[in-house]
């Protein structure tokens, strides 16, 4: 039976890379939505195949782990987990080289799992996510002997497990603008995370997902930033409400982008926000003042407020997320620049002690880098050997 499957996984994969050929020429659609319009302008962006190496394999496996068939998956996918993969390389260099090296060919032992719990610590998982994991392993460990891959299979569906639960306990798996109605996502976070950028990239995946955007360009603090906003709203061909007036208010740039998305019937509203002000404290106003108005002047809009979390801040990122999940009213949070970052395991920190629902993770500063997430790939990447 094991030759058997061994025999289909092999043909699975020649077949894997004979559609992915075929594919080349037609990039596919984005995985949390429906292709949209062709954008003028993009091609520059199209993701390219490279050799069919181990990373191209490893990407169609974690696809197909999924459930998912081989004519379904695009090359934009094969393409975006690759670089998620090398992207947590630094991460996972301290990580799972040790743990493999830990879990060796014997059966687990405990000290296995308190080296483990070093490591895990180490890659910012977090005290409470690792108390959890580490729980739960040696509870499993007192009932029977785990080989190391079963050891593996069972960390791995723990991680899974702690990303997983504010995403179950939230509205909806995968957070997408609801049709035809009003949506107001809200970018959060402090300075030099990738609010703007974020905001960039969710406007192309906005419009190639076929919805009506909008840019509020609401980071009046800093003369620059709302210029910067407008290349990415050029960039997508969306367009960008803001006040040229120095030290306009936030909250009235928000006031015109709603009254210009309901006039045109837009779908989603994408404000841009400062990450810093003369004082903490003023941050933290403004940004409950900007809640404020668009729970007044929309009440039946969707709103979503991310926070922004550039992933190398670390366990910093946690306490950011506590600072702001009481005046902007946190729903999700964006992970950024975990291509690079060593501390991708704050993902799992984040999930379980702030416990919000991670949305959108990005692993580069092109416009395609940005990606819904998802935790069985995260996780994937996370512990590729
Ligand atoms: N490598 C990498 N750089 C990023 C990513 N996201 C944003 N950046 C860079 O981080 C810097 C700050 O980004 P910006 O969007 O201006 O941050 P903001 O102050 O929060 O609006 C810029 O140089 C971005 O190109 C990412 O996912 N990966
Ligand atoms: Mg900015």
């Amino acid at each position: 039976m094991l030759e058997q499957a061994a025999a289909q996984r092999q043909q699975r994969l020649q077949q894997l890379t004979a559609e992915a050929l075929s594919l080349e020429s037609e990039p596919g659609p984005v995985a949390a939505a429906a292709p949209g319009p062709a954008v003028p302008g993009l091609a520059e962006s199209e993701p390219q195949l490279g050799d069919f190496d181990d990373t191209f394999t490893w990407s169609a496996e974690v696809l197909a782990a999924q459930g998912r068939k081989v004519e379904d998956m695009s090359l934009e996918e094969i393409d975006w987990l690759g670089r998620l993969r090398r992207g947590l390389e630094k991460t996972r260099r301290g990580f799972v080289t040790q743990l493999l090296e830990n879990l060796g060919d014997d059966p687990l032992t405990p000290q296995v799992l308190d080296d483990l719990e070093t490591t895990l610590l180490r890659a910012d998982v977090g005290v409470q996510a690792t108390d959890q994991v580490l729980d739960a392993l040696r509870r499993r460990l007192n009932e029977e002997v785990v080989d190391p891959a079963e050891g593996l299979r069972f960390l791995k569906e723990q991680l899974r497990g702690l990303l997983e639960a504010p995403i179950a306990a939230s509205a909806a798996p995968l957070l997408a603008p609801q049709k035809e109605r009003l949506n107001v996502w809200l970018l959060v976070g402090v300075n030099g995370v990738g609010k703007t950028t974020t905001l960039g990239k969710l406007a192309n995946l906005a419009v190639r997902s076929g919805y009506s955007c909008l840019i509020a360009a609401a980071d009046t603090f800093r003369a620059a930033a709302v210029e910067q906003v407008s290349i990415w709203g050029q960039r997508s061909g969306v367009p960008v409400i803001s006040n040229p007036s120095a030290n306009a208010d936030p909250a009235a740039v928000v006031y015109d982008a709603i009254g210009a998305a309901r006039a045109k019937g837009t779908e989603l509203v994408l404000v841009d926000t400062a990450g810093r002000l003369q004082t903490k404290h003023n941050l933290m106003e403004e940004l409950t003042k900007v809640r404020r108005i668009i729970d007044k002047l929309a009440p039946e809009a969707v709103v979503e407020s991310l926070l922004v979390l550039d992933a190398s801040q670390g366990q910093n990122g946690l306490r950011q997320a506590m600072a702001f999940a009481s005046a902007a009213g946190l729903t999700g949070v964006v992970i950024t620049k975990l291509d690079g970052s060593a501390r991708g395991g704050v993902a799992l920190a984040v999930a379980s002690e702030a416990k919000l629902p991670i949305r959108f993770i990005g692993a580069g500063e092109g416009i395609r880098d940005l990606r819904p997430f998802n935790s069985f790939e995260f996780v994937e990447a996370l512990l590729a050997r």
